[in-house]
């Protein structure tokens, strides 16, 4: 029997004729549930839609006001899943205006004869999932109930009108107007004295048209928004061409991307190119009027990089100052208290140049808050304006404000949402909720959603949805429920992808902070539409992982477990690499090895500049070796740290580790010198170790001559250089010198033994395979000698040694043997701290501006070195500590942006 007559035979008899069943019911008839509607209707779901307004369009039926439009452009924001509906529709401007946006719902409502299961005008003021019947009960405002098995929250993220929180608000006489809820007749400005409070995306969309119409329009900014030109107008050609040349690859490559928007990855950074290029890009894309364009397409490091994104916040404001006459006035509408890009930009027609028209003044609210409303107007702490309308753009309770207003959604328990929710929206996938079978969320909190082009976020959705109603339907499953620890993980995975960017450090929407009392914290999903699509396949190819299912004639299902572990640009460094099908590396012999690493270290981005790179050569043992010196910008003479570069004592030069000593040099403020030790297999053990041992004594004693101060130096080293730098401790402290005062070990090899778990756990997909230390080991050192502490530091004396810092990665090979040797040198007395970075690969540290969640890492790096020069701690970096995890709330963090 079909679920929805089970439900009519249950529920009708148990509560009365007034009770719809259905198998899915979807809330809500914007663009995710018209898409629902018709998918779920196709699979042959019973499906009715209860839409609180009396027509399709959601946002776009709400936001009615002046100069509402898309800001992605209208090929894109478009539906993507029947190309005869593509053929069908054309946009007559590059950004749609709301009615034809509206149209648009209206024209694929009816094309797919969708209303007749839509119920307008209905509100759901309560929904309970009945454990026994296994369906959910939704109540409406007019009395009437829904059974459903299914329960989809397709509500939106920006729906939920926020109240302004100024007092007074009923007090005022005159006419009143909410943009998120603007009247269907027309509004007339003309004459009238008009306040609009509020400058995001929908201020600064109705400001320039109510100024060309009002007497006197008084604009009240609390805070600035970045704003660029839209340069409406028709589509451009080169989009429109390449959509139309191969519109599924087109859409397929949205699909795929980083925003749902086909734009390739940007590879340049900020400081490889001049002030000059920079420019030149900025100025393209400003012409362009293209968001996602000017986001992803100038320099790679603008994103994720305070100080890339700094050059282009910049260029933004002074455009600002060239368009706004009053040096006041443009400063004010000049945004400085966040990134470039952490609030939501804005497109805009004319907004700056408003500012010159003599009939518009800007009061800015940081410097006279709003203290009241009263009945003829607006009062600041310093004046009082008389008006006669008041626009409160002010915006939305956003992404969990619609989905709350149903209150309450109560779950398995009798535990309802807003409990679970007190701290914060949890979810897995940003679809679903632990303790609440059967419902899902389109665009819900941990969804790229408002971070991507929506349209393209909501059929990835849809789709994934109802294939897995379609699947759980032909397996025998009736209830779906994610488990608290694939919860768990998904909170953890936003948070490590909340790291890369720069989201959370602006007090935003996105981060709940427009709302007083609002738990806080990245909502949206900051890694990716296209990578968010791969796991959410992934979850489905293994086994539903992270998923409870059930049903009457079948065992229980439950994979439990975490989606991501890896940090989610380790994953992308992975996946990237695992898509080249590369060869193993000892496969290439050790010429084909080392120019493999050459080749792709030659791809990896520039090292950030240092104050100066010297090359030299010192005296080795058996002839010289060369070295390069990074000296910081700062005035010396700084400590000097000898540093040892990866690579299995077979791979790797001086250079190779270039961007990690760049970036430890600026980070510790200290003199890093990269020593080009001899190689195996043409020079076996101990020739390495040795190398690293005499290059270190004659840098020690020749640091006032490389500008460095005199006297004990640091040891550091990654992997088998990290190997060489605590072996040359050892041996200093055994030969008589040179004087070390720490020693960083990224990752260090310490032993010979190979039975440790990570060996096991990590010994292939994560770059540095098992059998390719193996072969390291074969190449550099015969077994016989493999015991001898100048390879196995772990097996010596452990005693006197320097302080340390011992870095190791989760998902590394080396990872034990790290720990184990941290442990020792405690066990021995040597002060140690460990650094365990969770999620990490082998490269993970090293692989600097590649993995960008390698920074508070390398800051805690930078720290220990500082400490072991006898350096005071560097002051507060502000967006650094942030990065670092340091910082405490997010009102600080707003602060830092400061
Ligand atoms: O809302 P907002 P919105 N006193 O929250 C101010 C999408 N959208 O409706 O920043 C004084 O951005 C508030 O100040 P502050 C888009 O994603 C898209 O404009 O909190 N001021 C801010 O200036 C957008 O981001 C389009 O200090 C108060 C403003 O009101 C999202 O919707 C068009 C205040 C609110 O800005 C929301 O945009 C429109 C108070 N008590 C919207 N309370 C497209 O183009 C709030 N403010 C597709």
């Amino acid at each position: 029997m079909p679920d929805a007559m089970v439900a009519a035979s249950r529920s009708e008899a148990t509560r009365g004729s007034t009770t719809q069943p259905v198998d899915v019911a979807v809330v809500g008839a914007g663009f995710a549930g018209l898409h629902l509607l018709h998918r779920l209707r196709k699979a042959g779901f019973a499906t009715v839609v209860l839409e609180e307004a009396d027509d399709v369009g959601g946002t776009w039926y709400w936001n009615r006001y002046p100069g509402a439009r898309c800001d992605i452009q209208s090929i894109d924001y478009s539906y993507s899943f029947d190309p005869e509906l593509e053929r069908a529709w054309k946009w007559s401007e590059k950004y749609a205006t709301q009615p034809e946006i509206l149209r648009y719902l209206g024209f694929v409502a009816d094309r797919y004869d969708l209303r007749r299961d839509i119920r307008f005008g209905t509100r759901i003021t309560a929904a309970t999932w009945d454990q026994d019947a296994e369906h959910w009960r939704l109540t409406t405002n007019h009395g009437e109930t829904v059974s459903c098995r299914t329960y989809i929250m397709a509500t939106g993220c920006l729906s939920a009108p926020k109240p302004p929180e100024i007092d007074g608000v009923k007090d005022f006489k005159g006419e009143v107007y909410f943009t998120g809820r603007w009247p269907h007749q027309e509004v007339k400005f003309t004459g009238k004295r008009v306040a609009v409070i509020g400058t995001g995306s929908s201020g600064i969309q109705a400001i320039p048209l109510i100024a060309e119409q009002a007497a006197h329009l008084t604009v009240f900014q609390r805070t600035p928004s970045f704003a660029l030109p839209a340069q409406n107008g028709v589509a451009p050609a080169d989009r429109v061409a390449l959509l139309e040349g191969d519109r599924a690859s087109y859409r397929e490559q949205a699909r795929w991307s980083l925003t749902g928007v086909p734009y390739p990855q940007q590879t340049a950074v900020s400081w490889q190119l001049s002030d000059a290029e920079r420019r030149e890009r900025f100025d393209e894309a400003w012409a362009k009027g293209d968001l996602v364009y000017i986001l992803t397409q100038l320099w790679a490091d603008q994103g994720v990089d305070v100080d890339g994104n700094a050059l282009l916040a910049e260029l933004i404001r002074e455009k600002i100052r060239a368009t706004v006459k009053d040096p006041e006035t443009a400063a004010a509408l000049s945004p400085h208290d966040h990134p470039f890009g952490a609030k939501r930009p804005c497109l805009d027609s004319n907004y700056y140049a408003t500012y010159n028209r003599s009939n518009v003044t800007l009061v800015n609210l940081r410097q006279e808050p709003i203290t009241s409303i009263t009945a003829s107007g607006i009062n600041t702490e310093k004046r009082r304006f008389d008006v006669d309308v008041i626009v409160f753009a002010t915006g939305f309770d956003a992404m969990t404000g619609a989905i709350m207003a149903v209150h309450p959604i109560t779950g398995r328990g009798g535990r309802s949402l807003s409990e679970v929710w007190a701290d914060g929206p949890q979810t897995y996938l940003g679809l679903t909720v632990a303790g609440f079978l059967n419902l899902f969320m389109i665009t819900g909190p941990g969804s790229p959603s408002v971070l991507s082009n929506m349209a393209v976020s909501i059929e990835q959705h849809v789709d994934w949805v109802v294939d897995r109603l379609i699947a759980m339907r032909e397996a025998g499953f009736t209830t779906i429920e994610a488990t608290e620890t694939a919860q768990a993980g998904w909170a953890r995975h936003m948070a490590d992808c909340a790291t890369l960017t720069l989201h959370r450090l602006a007090n935003t929407w996105y981060t709940g902070a427009n709302v007083p009392g609002k738990a806080r914290g990245v909502m949206p999903y900051t890694g990716g539409v296209g990578p968010y699509r791969s796991i959410c396949n992934e979850v489905v190819s293994h086994d539903m992982l992270g998923f409870k299912l059930s049903g009457p004639n079948v065992a229980e299902q439950c994979n439990d477990g975490e989606i991501v572990r890896l940090q989610p640009d380790v994953r992308l460094v992975l996946n990237m690499l695992a898509d080249m099908k590369l060869p193993p590396l000892e496969s290439f012999g050790a010429k084909g090895a080392r120019d493999f690493l050459a080749e792709f270290n030659a791809a990896r981005p520039a090292g950030r500049p240092v104050g100066e790179v010297v090359e030299g050569t010192l005296p080795g043992n058996d002839g010289p070796l060369p070295y390069l010196l990074y000296r910081p910008a700062t005035p010396g003479p700084h400590p000097i740290v000898v540093y040892f570069h990866g690579g299995g004592w077979v791979l790797g030069d001086q250079q190779s580790d270039d961007p990690f000593c760049r970036d430890l040099c600026r980070r510790s403020g200290m003199i890093f010198v990269s020593v080009g030790y001899r190689h195996a297999p043409e020079h076996r053990f101990p020739t390495a170790a040795e190398d690293g041992y005499a290059a270190t004594r004659w840098i020690a004693e020749h640091a006032a001559e490389l500008g460095g101060r005199p006297g004990a130096v640091m040891v550091a080293g990654w992997s088998a250089g990290a190997n060489i730098a605590a072996v040359t401790c050892q041996l200093a402290r055994d030969r008589g010198g040179p004087q070390i005062s720490g020693q960083l070990l990224v990752c260090p090899v310490t032993d010979c033994s190979f039975d440790r778990a990570s060996y096991n756990d990590n010994a292939t997909g994560y770059f540095l395979t098992r059998s390719l230390m193996y072969w390291f080991w074969d190449l550099y050192c015969s077994p016989a000698d493999r015991t001898d502490p100048r390879v196995s530091p772990l097996r010596g004396k452990l005693e006197g040694l320097p302080q340390a810092l011992v870095a190791t990665c989760e998902f590394d090979p080396l990872r034990d043997e790290g720990v184990a040797y941290a442990d020792a040198l405690a066990a021995a007395g040597v002060p140690v701290e460990q650094l365990n970075a969770r999620g990490h690969f082998h490269s993970s540290l090293t692989m600097v501006d590649v993995v960008i969640t390698g920074v508070s890492g390398r800051v805690q790096m930078a720290e220990a070195l500082r400490r072991f020069a006898g350096l005071a701690a560097e002051n507060s970096q502000g967006y650094e500590d942030v990065r670092a995890g340091r910082t405490a709330s997010p009102h600080q963090i707003a602060s830092a942006a400061e």
